[in-house]
Protein backbone atom coordinates (compact mmCIF):
# COMPACT_ATOMS: atom_id res chain seq x y z
CA UNK A 1 0.00 0.00 0.00
CA UNK A 2 3.25 2.50 0.69
CA UNK A 3 3.81 1.65 -3.19
CA UNK A 4 0.53 2.60 -4.34
CA UNK A 5 0.61 5.54 -1.99
CA UNK A 6 3.64 7.00 -3.54
CA UNK A 7 2.32 6.39 -7.10
CA UNK A 8 -0.98 8.09 -6.81
CA UNK A 9 0.97 11.19 -5.38
CA UNK A 10 3.42 11.81 -8.04
CA UNK A 11 0.14 11.84 -10.43
CA UNK A 12 -1.20 14.24 -8.22
CA UNK A 13 1.98 16.58 -7.86
CA UNK A 14 2.25 16.60 -11.43
CA UNK A 15 -1.44 17.81 -12.35
CA UNK A 16 -1.02 19.77 -9.37
CA UNK A 17 -0.37 24.05 -8.85
CA UNK A 18 2.82 25.60 -11.46
CA UNK A 19 3.26 22.44 -13.26
CA UNK A 20 -0.09 22.16 -13.91
CA UNK A 21 -0.31 25.71 -15.69
CA UNK A 22 2.79 24.87 -17.56
CA UNK A 23 1.38 22.06 -19.44
CA UNK A 24 -1.73 23.17 -20.05
CA UNK A 25 -0.42 26.25 -21.73
CA UNK A 26 2.54 24.11 -23.81
CA UNK A 27 -0.54 22.45 -24.89
CA UNK A 28 -2.51 25.46 -25.62
CA UNK A 29 0.65 26.83 -27.57
CA UNK A 30 0.46 23.64 -29.49
CA UNK A 31 -2.87 24.13 -30.85
CA UNK A 32 -2.69 27.65 -31.55
CA UNK A 33 -0.19 26.65 -34.22
CA UNK A 34 -2.69 24.86 -36.32
CA UNK A 35 -4.20 27.73 -37.85
CA UNK A 36 -1.43 28.99 -38.82
CA UNK A 37 0.28 26.46 -40.37
CA UNK A 38 -3.26 25.58 -42.11
CA UNK A 39 -3.02 29.53 -43.44
CA UNK A 40 0.48 28.99 -44.58
CA UNK A 41 -0.45 25.80 -46.15
CA UNK A 42 -3.24 27.08 -48.29
CA UNK A 43 -2.12 30.83 -49.04
CA UNK A 44 -1.07 31.53 -52.39
CA UNK A 45 2.04 34.02 -52.48
CA UNK A 46 2.69 36.43 -55.24
CA UNK A 47 6.18 35.92 -54.98
CA UNK A 48 6.41 32.01 -55.14
CA UNK A 49 5.18 30.64 -58.80
CA UNK A 50 2.75 28.54 -57.39
CA UNK A 51 2.29 27.15 -53.83
CA UNK A 52 3.65 24.07 -52.28
CA UNK A 53 0.21 22.87 -51.59
CA UNK A 54 -0.59 22.30 -55.53
CA UNK A 55 2.36 19.93 -55.33
CA UNK A 56 2.49 16.55 -54.96
CA UNK A 57 4.99 16.34 -51.99
CA UNK A 58 7.29 12.62 -51.68
CA UNK A 59 6.64 11.18 -48.92
CA UNK A 60 10.06 9.51 -49.34
CA UNK A 61 13.15 11.38 -47.49
CA UNK A 62 15.57 13.04 -49.57
CA UNK A 63 18.33 11.14 -50.75
CA UNK A 64 20.80 13.75 -52.08
CA UNK A 65 21.33 17.22 -52.35
CA UNK A 66 18.15 19.93 -52.45
CA UNK A 67 16.76 18.87 -55.57
CA UNK A 68 15.94 15.25 -54.23
CA UNK A 69 13.11 16.88 -51.82
CA UNK A 70 11.95 19.29 -54.05
CA UNK A 71 7.97 17.79 -55.56
CA UNK A 72 8.04 16.85 -59.32
CA UNK A 73 7.01 19.53 -61.71
CA UNK A 74 3.32 18.95 -63.02
CA UNK A 75 2.81 17.90 -66.18
CA UNK A 76 1.20 21.16 -67.50
CA UNK A 77 3.03 23.91 -65.96
CA UNK A 78 0.76 26.35 -64.78
CA UNK A 79 2.00 29.34 -66.03
CA UNK A 80 2.03 28.99 -70.04
CA UNK A 81 0.12 31.47 -71.82
CA UNK A 82 -0.15 29.87 -75.03
CA UNK A 83 0.39 32.31 -78.16
CA UNK A 84 3.72 34.57 -77.68
CA UNK A 85 3.81 37.89 -79.37
CA UNK A 86 6.87 37.42 -81.17
CA UNK A 87 8.52 40.47 -83.40
CA UNK A 88 11.75 41.22 -84.83
CA UNK A 89 10.68 44.75 -85.81
CA UNK A 90 12.65 46.69 -83.29
CA UNK A 91 16.78 46.10 -82.19
CA UNK A 92 17.26 42.97 -80.17
CA UNK A 93 17.95 43.95 -77.17
CA UNK A 94 21.95 43.93 -75.58
CA UNK A 95 22.99 41.33 -73.54
CA UNK A 96 23.45 43.20 -70.17
CA UNK A 97 19.38 43.48 -70.40
CA UNK A 98 18.70 39.97 -71.31
CA UNK A 99 20.67 38.90 -68.20
CA UNK A 100 18.69 41.41 -65.93
CA UNK A 101 15.93 40.04 -67.34
CA UNK A 102 16.37 36.55 -66.55
CA UNK A 103 17.88 36.66 -63.39
CA UNK A 104 17.31 32.71 -62.23
CA UNK A 105 19.56 31.92 -65.33
CA UNK A 106 23.25 31.61 -64.82
CA UNK A 107 26.04 29.43 -65.18
CA UNK A 108 26.24 28.97 -69.09
CA UNK A 109 23.00 29.85 -69.51
CA UNK A 110 21.26 27.40 -67.27
CA UNK A 111 17.94 27.56 -65.25
CA UNK A 112 16.39 25.13 -63.18
CA UNK A 113 13.07 25.87 -61.61
CA UNK A 114 13.31 26.77 -58.06
CA UNK A 115 10.43 25.23 -56.56
CA UNK A 116 10.13 22.07 -58.15
CA UNK A 117 11.71 18.94 -60.04
CA UNK A 118 12.17 19.48 -63.44
CA UNK A 119 10.31 16.33 -65.24
CA UNK A 120 13.51 16.27 -67.94
CA UNK A 121 16.62 18.26 -68.54
CA UNK A 122 17.14 19.21 -72.10
CA UNK A 123 20.26 20.48 -73.63
CA UNK A 124 19.30 23.44 -76.71
CA UNK A 125 21.84 23.53 -79.14
CA UNK A 126 21.94 25.60 -81.75
CA UNK A 127 24.68 25.50 -84.69
CA UNK A 128 25.89 28.98 -85.22
CA UNK A 129 27.69 31.45 -86.82
CA UNK A 130 28.17 35.09 -87.43
CA UNK A 131 24.31 35.88 -86.52
CA UNK A 132 24.99 37.60 -83.37
CA UNK A 133 21.63 40.12 -83.19
CA UNK A 134 19.85 36.86 -84.49
CA UNK A 135 21.39 35.24 -80.92
CA UNK A 136 19.92 38.16 -78.94
CA UNK A 137 16.47 37.53 -80.46
CA UNK A 138 16.06 34.35 -79.74
CA UNK A 139 17.55 34.62 -75.92
CA UNK A 140 14.97 37.35 -75.77
CA UNK A 141 11.94 35.06 -76.30
CA UNK A 142 13.29 31.98 -76.01
CA UNK A 143 14.41 32.22 -72.15
CA UNK A 144 11.07 33.20 -70.40
CA UNK A 145 9.52 30.50 -72.69
CA UNK A 146 11.82 28.10 -71.72
CA UNK A 147 11.51 29.02 -67.94
CA UNK A 148 7.59 28.63 -67.90
CA UNK A 149 7.86 25.39 -69.28
CA UNK A 150 9.39 24.60 -66.32
CA UNK A 151 12.45 22.97 -67.71
CA UNK A 152 16.00 21.94 -66.48
CA UNK A 153 17.95 23.40 -69.85
CA UNK A 154 21.05 25.06 -70.92
CA UNK A 155 21.57 27.09 -74.19
CA UNK A 156 24.99 25.62 -75.89
CA UNK A 157 26.05 27.86 -79.12
CA UNK A 158 28.11 25.83 -81.01
CA UNK A 159 30.11 28.34 -83.03
CA UNK A 160 31.83 27.01 -85.90
CA UNK A 161 35.61 28.82 -86.14
CA UNK A 162 37.10 29.99 -88.92
CA UNK A 163 35.56 30.96 -92.99
CA UNK A 164 35.46 27.28 -94.34
CA UNK A 165 32.03 25.64 -95.60
CA UNK A 166 29.35 25.73 -92.32
CA UNK A 167 28.67 22.33 -91.48
CA UNK A 168 24.99 22.74 -89.47
CA UNK A 169 24.94 19.03 -88.47
CA UNK A 170 28.02 18.11 -87.62
CA UNK A 171 28.36 21.48 -84.82
CA UNK A 172 24.92 19.88 -83.26
CA UNK A 173 27.14 16.54 -82.88
CA UNK A 174 30.06 18.48 -81.50
CA UNK A 175 27.01 20.40 -79.04
CA UNK A 176 25.44 16.95 -78.41
CA UNK A 177 29.10 15.84 -77.42
CA UNK A 178 30.48 18.87 -75.15
CA UNK A 179 27.17 19.27 -73.45
CA UNK A 180 27.14 15.71 -71.83
CA UNK A 181 30.54 17.04 -70.50
CA UNK A 182 28.66 19.17 -68.47
CA UNK A 183 25.47 17.78 -67.33
CA UNK A 184 23.27 14.35 -67.39
CA UNK A 185 21.57 16.13 -70.17
CA UNK A 186 18.56 13.59 -70.80
CA UNK A 187 17.22 15.29 -74.40
CA UNK A 188 18.36 17.86 -76.71
CA UNK A 189 16.31 20.10 -78.64
CA UNK A 190 19.00 21.32 -81.76
CA UNK A 191 17.44 24.81 -82.82
CA UNK A 192 18.22 26.69 -85.55
CA UNK A 193 18.89 30.77 -84.23
CA UNK A 194 16.70 32.03 -86.19
CA UNK A 195 13.33 30.19 -85.39
CA UNK A 196 11.63 31.26 -82.11
CA UNK A 197 8.48 29.74 -80.85
CA UNK A 198 5.26 31.25 -80.95
CA UNK A 199 3.56 29.18 -78.90
CA UNK A 200 5.11 28.07 -75.25
CA UNK A 201 2.52 25.00 -75.20
CA UNK A 202 4.77 23.16 -77.52
CA UNK A 203 6.67 22.27 -74.87
CA UNK A 204 10.31 20.84 -75.22
CA UNK A 205 10.33 18.30 -72.73
CA UNK A 206 11.72 14.78 -73.81
CA UNK A 207 9.75 13.41 -76.25
CA UNK A 208 8.75 9.49 -76.46
CA UNK A 209 9.79 9.07 -80.01
CA UNK A 210 11.88 12.03 -82.23
CA UNK A 211 10.41 14.71 -82.40
CA UNK A 212 10.15 17.59 -85.21
CA UNK A 213 9.13 21.08 -83.16
CA UNK A 214 9.15 23.54 -86.41
CA UNK A 215 6.28 22.01 -88.30
CA UNK A 216 4.63 25.15 -89.07
CA UNK A 217 6.69 28.42 -90.05
CA UNK A 218 5.44 31.87 -90.90
CA UNK A 219 7.96 31.64 -94.15
CA UNK A 220 5.88 28.59 -95.11
CA UNK A 221 2.53 29.80 -94.22
CA UNK A 222 2.35 27.67 -90.80
CA UNK A 223 1.51 24.30 -93.32
CA UNK A 224 4.52 21.72 -93.66
CA UNK A 225 6.10 22.29 -96.50
CA UNK A 226 6.75 17.77 -97.06
CA UNK A 227 5.71 15.60 -94.96
CA UNK A 228 9.10 13.93 -93.94
CA UNK A 229 10.61 17.77 -92.98
CA UNK A 230 12.78 17.20 -90.00
CA UNK A 231 14.74 20.70 -90.09
CA UNK A 232 14.65 23.59 -88.13
CA UNK A 233 13.87 22.13 -84.43
CA UNK A 234 14.22 18.92 -83.46
CA UNK A 235 14.33 17.02 -80.84
CA UNK A 236 15.85 13.46 -79.78
CA UNK A 237 16.82 11.78 -76.25
CA UNK A 238 20.01 10.39 -75.63
CA UNK A 239 18.66 7.07 -76.24
CA UNK A 240 17.31 8.35 -79.43
CA UNK A 241 20.33 10.16 -80.84
CA UNK A 242 23.04 7.49 -79.89
CA UNK A 243 20.68 4.90 -81.32
CA UNK A 244 20.97 7.19 -84.96
CA UNK A 245 24.73 7.52 -84.50
CA UNK A 246 24.05 11.26 -84.12
CA UNK A 247 23.55 13.62 -87.48
CA UNK A 248 26.31 12.61 -90.70
CA UNK A 249 29.09 14.81 -90.23
CA UNK A 250 29.71 14.80 -93.84
CA UNK A 251 27.11 17.31 -94.97
CA UNK A 252 29.56 20.87 -95.76
CA UNK A 253 27.57 23.63 -96.94
CA UNK A 254 23.85 23.93 -96.93
CA UNK A 255 20.83 21.19 -96.99
CA UNK A 256 20.37 17.92 -96.69
CA UNK A 257 21.40 16.92 -93.31
CA UNK A 258 17.73 17.32 -91.76
CA UNK A 259 16.75 14.91 -94.82
CA UNK A 260 19.51 12.55 -93.89
CA UNK A 261 18.41 12.59 -90.28
CA UNK A 262 15.15 11.67 -91.09
CA UNK A 263 16.33 8.55 -92.74
CA UNK A 264 18.41 7.77 -90.11
CA UNK A 265 15.20 7.62 -87.39
CA UNK A 266 13.25 5.91 -90.61
CA UNK A 267 16.00 3.16 -90.44
CA UNK A 268 16.45 2.83 -86.59
CA UNK A 269 13.14 2.01 -86.24
CA UNK A 270 11.57 5.38 -84.93
CA UNK A 271 8.92 7.47 -86.10
CA UNK A 272 9.10 10.71 -85.92
CA UNK A 273 6.23 12.74 -83.79
CA UNK A 274 4.84 16.44 -84.11
CA UNK A 275 2.36 18.62 -81.61
CA UNK A 276 -0.53 19.71 -83.14
CA UNK A 277 0.12 22.67 -85.86
CA UNK A 278 -2.00 24.90 -83.79
CA UNK A 279 0.86 25.46 -81.37
CA UNK A 280 4.15 23.98 -83.47
CA UNK A 281 4.03 27.61 -84.81
CA UNK A 282 7.73 29.48 -85.05
CA UNK A 283 8.53 33.34 -86.55
CA UNK A 284 11.84 33.23 -89.03
CA UNK A 285 14.31 36.08 -88.50
CA UNK A 286 14.59 36.72 -91.81
CA UNK A 287 18.66 36.82 -93.64
CA UNK A 288 20.14 36.48 -96.29
CA UNK A 289 22.39 33.11 -97.29
CA UNK A 290 25.38 33.31 -95.93
CA UNK A 291 28.76 32.82 -97.61
CA UNK A 292 30.39 29.45 -96.67
CA UNK A 293 26.69 28.15 -96.60
CA UNK A 294 26.01 28.03 -100.16
CA UNK A 295 24.05 24.72 -101.14
CA UNK A 296 25.69 21.30 -101.07
CA UNK A 297 25.69 19.84 -104.61
CA UNK A 298 26.21 16.38 -103.23
CA UNK A 299 23.36 16.48 -101.05
CA UNK A 300 20.88 14.55 -103.03
CA UNK A 301 23.37 11.70 -103.83
CA UNK A 302 24.51 11.75 -100.32
CA UNK A 303 20.69 11.32 -98.60
CA UNK A 304 20.21 8.29 -100.83
CA UNK A 305 22.86 6.57 -99.21
CA UNK A 306 21.99 7.23 -95.55
CA UNK A 307 21.19 3.55 -94.95
CA UNK A 308 24.74 2.22 -96.10
CA UNK A 309 26.56 5.40 -94.21
CA UNK A 310 24.71 6.46 -90.71
CA UNK A 311 26.79 2.95 -88.98
CA UNK A 312 30.16 4.80 -89.61
CA UNK A 313 29.41 8.60 -90.17
CA UNK A 314 27.84 10.22 -87.08
CA UNK A 315 28.95 10.56 -83.04
CA UNK A 316 31.02 7.35 -83.83
CA UNK A 317 33.51 9.09 -86.22
CA UNK A 318 33.10 12.65 -84.84
CA UNK A 319 36.81 15.02 -84.66
CA UNK A 320 37.40 18.62 -83.60
CA UNK A 321 38.90 20.80 -81.68
CA UNK A 322 37.55 23.09 -79.21
CA UNK A 323 39.37 26.02 -79.76
CA UNK A 324 37.16 28.01 -76.61
CA UNK A 325 34.59 27.41 -74.10
CA UNK A 326 32.82 29.70 -72.20
CA UNK A 327 30.15 30.12 -69.94
CA UNK A 328 28.00 33.12 -70.26
CA UNK A 329 25.44 33.96 -68.03
CA UNK A 330 22.52 33.20 -70.94
CA UNK A 331 24.58 30.35 -73.04
CA UNK A 332 27.31 28.49 -73.02
CA UNK A 333 29.37 28.93 -76.02
CA UNK A 334 31.79 26.77 -77.68
CA UNK A 335 33.66 27.87 -80.20
CA UNK A 336 35.08 25.22 -82.05
CA UNK A 337 37.28 23.98 -85.40
CA UNK A 338 35.93 21.13 -87.62
CA UNK A 339 38.51 21.03 -89.88
CA UNK A 340 36.37 22.47 -92.86
CA UNK A 341 37.33 22.54 -95.93
CA UNK A 342 37.88 25.86 -97.47
MN1 LIG B 1 17.76 30.18 -91.66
Amino acid sequence: SLEKNRTSSTVTVFFEGAVRRKTLALVFVFILQVPVLYYLYTTEFETLYYTIDKQNIPDKPAEAGEEAILPDCPETPPDLQGNIDVSFAHTAPEISKLEADNPLVKDGGHYKPPYCKALCKVAIVIPYRDREEHLRYFLEYMHPTLQRQQLDYAIYVVNQAGTGKFNRAKLMNVGYAESIKDHDFQCFAFHDVDLVLENDKSIYSCPSSPRHLSAGVDKFNYQLPYSAIFGGVTELTKEQFQKVNGYSNSFWGWGGEDDDMFNRVKFSGMNIIRYPMDISRYKMITHQREKGNEPNPKRFDQIRRTKDTMANDGLNTLEYKVVSKQKNKLYTNVTVDIMAPA
